[in-house]
């Protein structure tokens, strides 16, 4: 019975401590792993200036992949663009290290206006930033509470910096991640680590019923 007592506090222990390895892109580390990165596609507008090549906002979710073929999104002239984290979310990590890493490539070192929200109605202007490298600390603008959960960002071309023409204008993004990664929003679709420890912990307490009736 003692031992069965130790392999369910093991079992649990493992269960709870399962956790995504780091992972590091341009020298910048995630700490919570690739389900740090943007998953989804609110909505877009392509700006001037971008050919359909470069113009498919979904190859800006996931972790880096560039210089790998069609692996960045331009935004174009007056373009913007709005991810969501569905597996996660960008939180704060409350003190001046960078919370949020937009990865833009190529060789015209873009500038792009960032905003982000917990709702993708009231924004939160996180000011023009330049890309490579573009670490933004979260904590130190008005408006972010600390250990908030926020769901999107939105990156919208400055117009005052035009550095590269068609075919591929303005800011290149290739992937936006939370270096500070918080669980999904509550809603959102939970992260495959979360489903796993959840089917684990089920798994338990039907294996301790089981038990209980022999
Ligand atoms: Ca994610
Ligand atoms: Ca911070
Ligand atoms: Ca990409």
């Amino acid at each position: 019975m003692r031992k069965m007592k130790l392999m369910c506090v093991i079992l649990l222990a493992a269960a709870l401590s399962a956790h995504a390895a780091p992972t590091i892109y341009d020298g910048v580390t995630f700490p919570e792993g690739d389900v740090s990165f943007a998953d989804a596609v609110h909505s877009y507008s392509t700006g001037a200036n971008v050919t359909t090549t470069y113009g498919d906002p979904t190859v800006a979710l996931g972790a880096p992949d560039f210089p790998g073929a069609g692996s960045y999104y331009s935004l174009g002239v007056n373009g913007w663009l709005i991810l969501e984290f569905t597996d996660n979310s960008l939180t704060t990590s409350g003190d001046s290290t960078p919370d949020l890493h937009i990865f833009e490539i190529g060789g015209a070192v873009e500038w792009m206006n960032v905003a982000i929200s917990t709702d993708a109605s009231s924004w939160i202007e996180l000011g023009n930033v330049r890309g490579q490298p573009t670490s933004i600390d979260i904590d130190s603008f008005a408006g972010v509470v600390l250990g908030a959960q926020y769901r999107y960002v939105r990156i919208v071309d400055d117009p005052a910096s035009s550095l590269s023409s068609s075919p591929y204008g303005e800011a290149d993004i290739d992937a936006v991640g939370a270096i500070s990664s918080a669980p999904a929003v509550p809603g959102t679709v939970p992260a495959p680590g979360a489903i796993l420890l959840g089917t684990m912990g089920a798994g338990l307490v039907g294996w301790l019923r089981r038990r209980r009736t022999l």
